[in-house]
């Protein structure tokens, strides 16, 4: 299972942003689909991309990342089933990391959960379709609780002079949105939720777009006001991500992967006295120990001596000798450590290794290290080469 590209057919099933038509006018040259909606991947290149992001500042539409609103009654108590977090403490205006699980502790996304009041909170969601799943816990336990995809549609502002561009279109009082919190923030005598947040570790916002036209104004605002800081039209970006160790949903982990093989244990609450489905069976796998877990992988590398090889529909990574040892998730080469990154669902047996030699694409092996999550360059002994 290589990755390939392949054009795109968009119909009603495959959705786009309010932003999806200007952002391809602007240079979007791939798109993946995500909660049924367009999501793009690559504007100039990955690599230019990625430097660009590390040092200036860009817009992404993610209007793919979708929101499942739970409110009324049992909004609280519905989402404190989904998630093993605690989120008992959380306050108005927090964001909150909350992985979901069902009843075996097998993860269903891993969302960040918006407190928007007392019984409303957001699920601002990775790929997989938590409306049904939410519905049908609500029906089978007859909750009081409305449960809807409103149009709403993030717009995140990432990079070192993220906070610099915001302040030009919000007012100098995006200073004071402190880390995964959010406040309503005023443009055109409109209110968006806007949080100190995002999937890079650049530093930035997002913006929660639930005005498509306002949106547009705002966008224009954005490039407008940021054309002293080099702003650019961004996505997610595979080499940042990587390197920062931010997990996709799908592609690092999925459903078949418990929170705990998925490296989640610090985002959950095993011991607290909450009322969540999966918690009796994660501590039980807490207390036996998980029969795999992602691990990164990392190799020195030239750019083109060879990816790890993949066999079968499990994308497994095998060993030299052929014994496979494990799932690969996502890989990709560093421009910065010259290296090639990558997660692996690894079994247990292999956890404590340190070293191992892998299988390549190309027929070679190659001794890799494995790391945990997210990288330390440092303490691996790998500098920056730029
Ligand atoms: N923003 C919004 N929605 C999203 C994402 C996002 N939905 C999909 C996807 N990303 C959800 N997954 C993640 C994974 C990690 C983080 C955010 C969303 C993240 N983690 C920080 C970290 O790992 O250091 C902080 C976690 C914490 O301190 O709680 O930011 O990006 N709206």
């Amino acid at each position: 299972m290589g990755s390939f590209s392949t054009k795109l057919a968009v119909s009603n099933r495959l959705r786009s942003t309010p932003f999806t038509q200007r952002i391809i006018e602007d240079g979007a040259a791939a798109f993946t689909v995500y909660n049924h909606m367009l999501l793009p991947t690559e504007f100039e290149g990955l690599e230019q991309d990625y430097w660009h992001l590390c040092s200036q500042v860009q817009v992404w539409d993610v209007g793919a990342e979708r929101q499942v609103s739970l409110s009324g009654k049992d909004a609280q108590k519905l989402a404190q089933w989904m998630t093993p977090r605690d989120l008992s403490k959380a306050v108005v205006g927090q964001c909150v990391y909350a992985p979901i699980a069902d009843r075996n502790g097998y993860l269903l996304n891993d969302p960040v959960a918006l407190k928007i009041s007392e019984d409303h909170w957001w699920l601002s969601l990775a790929d997989s379709d938590i409306l049904l799943w939410a519905d049908g816990l609500a029906t089978g336990a007859s909750l009081d609780v409305k449960i809807e995809e409103p149009n709403v549609w993030p717009l995140a502002v990432q990079g070192p002079k993220a906070e610099q561009l915001m302040q030009k279109v919000f007012g100098d009082d995006v200073k004071n949105i402190r880390f995964f919190r959010f406040k309503p923030m005023k443009f055109n005598n409109h209110e968006f939720n806007v949080a100190r947040s995002g999937w890079s570790k650049q530093g930035g916002f997002e913006i929660y777009v639930d005005d498509a036209d306002i949106g547009l104004d705002l966008y224009n605002a954005l490039f407008e006001a940021g054309r002293v800081f080099d702003v650019k039209p961004g996505c997610p970006n595979l080499i940042e991500r990587m390197e920062s160790g931010l997990l996709s949903y799908g592609n690092d982990m999925t459903a078949d992967h418990t929170v705990l093989e998925s490296g989640l244990a610090n985002f959950i609450s095993l011991d607290a006295d909450i009322d969540s489905l999966s918690v009796a069976a994660l501590r039980q796998e807490a207390s036996a120990g998980p029969k795999r877990q992602i691990k990164g992988m990392v190799f020195p590398a030239a750019k083109d001596q060879g990816v790890i090889a993949t066999s079968g529909v499990e994308s497994n990574v095998s060993l030299a000798s052929g014994t496979a040892i494990g799932r690969l998730g996502s890989q990709v080469w560093s421009p910065r450590y010259q290296a090639q990154l990558a997660t692996v669902m690894l079994d247990a047996q292999y956890l404590d290794q340190g070293e191992l030699d892998i299988m390549l694409d190309n027929g070679k092996s190659v001794s890799a290290k494995v790391a945990e999550l997210p990288f330390d360059f440092a303490a691996l002994g790998i500098k920056a080469q730029r």
